[in-house]
This record gives structure tokens, C-alpha cells and sequence, in this order.
């Protein structure tokens, strides 16, 4: 009898080893294809808006940390000049102009299809968690939703596990932090109400009450006052729920860290996507911040933002995640200085220069607009060093899918993996870029602009906006600031070029018109 049992415990044994055995071959091969992914997204992030880049009168030691021990692309795009369209590339792999896509007011309904392909969904299909903390701004249940009830649907239903999100941007209301569809701290008996258009009689706006404002408005931006700084959109009620805006980093930070920390307990890797509200208007740095950079609120939101990259890697290296993490670093799109109120980011810019020396800004169809910080790195497998590989934030869904051996892809992205990793110089061959529903086509080192009428600046902003009333060609490693424009001395290029541009453009929605010449 006893040597019965001796015989099932020594094959119990035995099998518990191979088990195990298995299980660590399982997650060293597991660390190799299926890393845990960060994307770090933030709001307006300049070119040139990290020091590593070429930031002057500042430093951003976490950003550089990244982008000089991973990959710093030098041709990484956004895939549109606005927040909303850009974000709805980078997590649908689909070109935001197909829907005639633009800037959301903080009441629109969801914009991504839930029954359309996604990066969050990919990945939780080849075995991911999913989660996105911060910024969201791609519209939440229907046009008609009530903010009191459960907000649905929303990211957790185009693929994320968690969410933890502002609705918009943090000019726009409701000014409310929202966890999984519900307003965070939401008390029913001070119920949210929220317009766009008509203000709340008696709630205070920021035209009637300008004594209630710590923070001037310049263009748009007067209407609700919630914290001193006035808003786009009315709101009433949803007092206990309100954000502190000097704590957003903080904020939005801890909920990672929790996120992170407990993830990396499990045996499955995730996906998070970190949306920061930096150096988005209004910049409200916290206190620790507050005077850092000598470039006013926008250099100290930078200053505060690279704070929380260091966070982060700190983060992970405590969990012991490091080595089968990788984080992908971008902005929505290029920088602006003034986005609608007084902060002094045009005084005190001295001679930083947010888009590294690129044409345009935020809105514009020139290369500032959407040409933007791209890095990836990861900590072992990625080595350090610069590519000029075109790539874009389009590119992550088959990139991505690539990576983790999903068979998924989708019809705009391209699989860039070898140069996201650092192994290949070869990105994409061409891309159509946007800018408030107008459209360009870079292909190689050329960018064609079509002959766009219009204002050439947006005056408010002061940002050139691209149009010119005719077709307009530029070589961007010989030029990369778009000085001269050569369309007049290579027709035959153009004409080339705006075959296949019209070609793979299609049916234009514009509202501009587009001449072909
Ligand atoms: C514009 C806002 C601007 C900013 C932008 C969205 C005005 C006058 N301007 O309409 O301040 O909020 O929308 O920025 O209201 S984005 O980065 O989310 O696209
Ligand atoms: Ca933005």
C-alpha cells in the first residue's frame, strides 16, 4: 500500500515540475511575442516639444530617456492635424477621413462603429487586457445620452476592459471623470446636465461673470466656469463630481500605476493606452510644476507630462516588467500656442520651437500638423537609435496584430513592425495625411498639397493652414521646413502624384473644394 502511494506522489511530483517547466517556457516565449503594450498618447505634443528634439530653454530627461535608448523616428505621423481624427486612426487602423471626421463636441455620440475592427479587440482576442486611462474625445453613447445613467456605449465597448477617461478635452465639459460608463463620485440628487448650445439660467458663464475667472479666455471658450477656467459647453449640476484640474496628472497617473501594478500580477499581458491631457489648453500645471520650465503653463504641462513618463518607467520596473513591455510614445497631433486663452506661450517661448523647425501647427496641412514625436522602446529587445522610416499611428493595428500573431488586419494600416523594433530603416512608401477635412499625400520624401482655397491662417491661432489656391509640392529632406515649393518645376511629378493621391482619396466630402490642376 505504502509503496502505492510513494509511486503516485513521485509521478505527482514529477508532473507538477514538467508542469511547471512548461509554464516558465511558456512565458519566456509569451515575453518575446506578446510584450505588454503602453501607448502613451499625449494632446498637442510639438516635433520639436522634447529636448531630445531639439526643445530649447527646458529639458524633458524621460521623454529623451525613451527616445534615446528606443527608437526616435524622425518621420512618425499622426494621422490628422485635430485630436479626434487622429485618435480614431491610431485605435481603428482606419483613415479618420473616410468619415469626414473632425473635432467632436464633448455631447457627441460614440464615433467608432462597435462592430468595427480595433487594437484594443485585436489584442484582447490574442489573449490581452485592455485598458485606457485619460483623454477619449471619440463621443460616448448617443447624442441624446443622460450623463446620470450608465453611459454605454463607449470605449469598453470597442475593447477596452477598463476605462477611466475624460469624455473630450479639458476645455470642453462635462468636466467629469468617467470609470467604465459611470461619472466618477456622481451625486443623483445634483444631476449633470450639459449643453452646447443654450447656457442654464442661472448658472454662472464666463461672459456674465468674469469676476469667477482665474484664467482669461482669447477666442471660443466662454461659456461654463468650472474651477475659475472658463469652457466650450454649458453645464449644470454634478458639483461632487467635478475634476480638479491641477490634479489631472496625478490623477490619471495613479489610476496607471494601479492599472500596471496589479496587470503585472497576472499571467496574461495587457494593453494599456495612457491618453495625457498635455500641453492641451488649458494648461494647468500642479503646483510642484508651476514656474519650472520659464516657458509659463505650456513648458510646465511638458515639464509635468515628462514627470509622469518617469512615473511610468518607474512603475514598470518596480512590477519587474521592463524587459516584456513595450511603450510606444506619440502626440494627436502638432503644437499650437494659442489655443483660445491667455497663458503667455507665445510671450515666453523665447527661441523654443515646438514643431522642431516644421511648417504649420496644429490644424494645418502643412507638415507640423500631424508630423509629430514617435518612439517605441523597449527595454532589451529595441535598440537605441533614430530611424527615418515613414510611419504612422495608423500603422499600429497591423503592426501590432504582426507582433502578437493575430491574423487581423485592416485596410489602411501597414504592417511596420521591423522598423517600430528597431530592425529595418523601411517604413510605409506613402500616406494620405489630414487637417480639418482637407487631405494631403506624402509619398517618399514629396508631399503634395492640393490647391486649397481659403484662408492661409487661421489667424486666432496664427497657424498657416496649408491652402493656396494651387496645387503645392515640397521635398521634405531637402526642405523640411517647406520653404520652396517646386510643384511649378516638376509637372510631370504632380501630375503623377495627384493620379495616385485621387486614386486611393476617392469620393472627396470635403467641405473645401479640391482643384485639380
Ligand atoms: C477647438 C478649440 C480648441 C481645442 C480644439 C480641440 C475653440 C475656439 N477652439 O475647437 O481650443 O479645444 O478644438 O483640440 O473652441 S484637439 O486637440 O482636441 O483637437
Ligand atoms: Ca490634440
Amino acid at each position: 500500500m505504502k509503496k502505492i502511494n510513494l509511486f503516485f506522489t513521485i509521478v505527482g511530483l514529477l508532473t507538477l515540475i514538467g508542469c511547471q517547466k512548461q509554464t516558465t517556457t511558456n512565458n519566456e516565449a509569451q515575453k518575446e511575442t506578446k510584450p505588454n503594450i503602453i501607448f502613451v498618447y499625449l494632446d498637442d505634443l510639438g516635433y520639436g516639444d522634447f529636448s531630445a528634439n531639439g526643445a530649447k530653454g527646458f529639458t524633458t530627461p524621460n521623454i529623451d530617456y525613451l527616445a534615446n535608448n528606443g527608437v526616435n523616428f524622425s518621420n512618425g505621423y499622426a494621422s490628422s492635424a485635430t485630436c479626434t481624427p487622429s485618435r480614431y486612426a491610431a485605435l481603428t487602423g482606419a483613415y479618420p477621413w473616410r468619415n469626414n471626421l473632425r473635432i467632436l463636441p464633448g455631447t457627441a455620440p460614440l464615433i467608432i462603429d462597435t462592430k468595427q475592427p480595433t487594437v484594443p479587440k485585436m489584442l484582447r482576442t490574442a489573449g490581452y487586457s485592455t485598458a485606457i486611462i485619460g483623454k477619449w474625445h471619440l463621443g460616448l453613447g448617443s447624442a441624446d445620452k443622460d450623463w446620470n445613467e450608465h453611459i454605454s456605449p463607449g470605449p469598453n465597448e470597442v475593447g477596452f476592459d477598463y476605462s477611466y477617461i475624460m469624455a473630450a478635452t479639458q476645455d470642453r465639459v462635462p468636466t467629469v471623470y468617467i470609470e467604465d460608463g459611470d461619472v466618477v463620485n456622481l451625486d443623483k440628487n445634483d444631476p449633470i446636465q450639459i449643453d452646447y448650445k443654450k447656457k442654464f439660467e442661472g448658472e454662472p458663464n464666463a461672459i456674465d461673470n468674469p469676476e469667477m475667472l482665474t484664467m482669461k479666455w482669447h477666442h471660443g471658450h466662454n461659456q461654463a466656469v468650472v474651477n475659475g477656467i472658463p469652457r466650450i459647453g454649458y453645464m449644470k449640476g454634478g458639483k461632487a463630481a467635478l475634476w480638479s484640474d491641477v490634479d489631472m496628472a496625478d490623477h490619471f497617473l495613479a489610476k496607471v500605476k494601479t492599472y500596471i501594478t496589479e496587470k503585472s500580477k497576472e499571467d496574461k499581458p495587457f494593453f494599456l493606452t495612457y491618453t495625457m491631457q498635455q500641453p492641451h489648453v488649458p494648461r494647468t500645471p500642479h503646483p510642484r510644476f508651476v514656474g519650472k520650465s520659464g516657458k509659463g503653463p505650456r513648458g510646465d504641462v511638458i515639464l509635468e507630462a515628462d514627470w509622469c513618463v518617469g512615473e511610468l518607467l518607474k512603475t514598470i520596473r518596480e512590477a519587474g516588467i521592463e524587459e516584456n513591455t513595450m511603450i510606444i510614445f506619440s502626440s494627436d497631433n502638432g503644437p499650437v500656442l494659442n489655443d483660445g486663452y491667455y497663458d503667455d506661450a507665445v510671450e515666453l517661448l523665447g527661441n523654443h520651437n515646438p514643431s522642431g523647425g516644421l511648417r504649420g501647427g496644429k490644424y494645418s496641412l502643412y507638415d507640423a500638423g500631424a508630423h509629430v514625436p514617435f518612439i517605441t522602446y523597449w527595454k532589451g529587445k529595441i535598440k537605441g537609435g533614430k530611424s527615418d522610416a515613414l510611419v504612422s499611428q495608423l500603422d499600429l493595428f497591423n503592426s501590432l496584430a504582426s507582433l502578437v500573431g493575430s491574423e487581423e488586419r485592416t485596410e489602411d494600416s501597414k504592417d511596420v513592425l521591423p522598423a517600430l523594433l528597431g530592425e529595418s530603416k523601411e517604413g510605409r512608401t506613402s500616406i494620405i495625411l489630414e487637417a480639418t477635412t482637407r487631405t494631403s499625400y506624402r509619398k517618399g520624401d514629396f508631399v503634395l498639397i492640393p490647391a486649397y482655397k481659403g484662408n492661409k491662417i487661421n489667424k486666432k491661432v496664427n497657424i498657416e493652414l496649408g491652402n493656396n489656391n494651387k496645387v503645392q509640392l515640397f521635398n521634405l529632406k531637402d526642405d523640411p521646413s517647406q520653404q520652396n515649393d517646386i510643384a511649378a518645376q516638376n509637372p510631370e511629378l504632380v501630375k503623377e502624384l495627384m493620379e495616385e493621391f485621387t486614386q486611393k482619396r476617392g469620393n472627396f466630402n470635403n467641405t473645401q473644394e479640391l482643384i485639380l490642376k
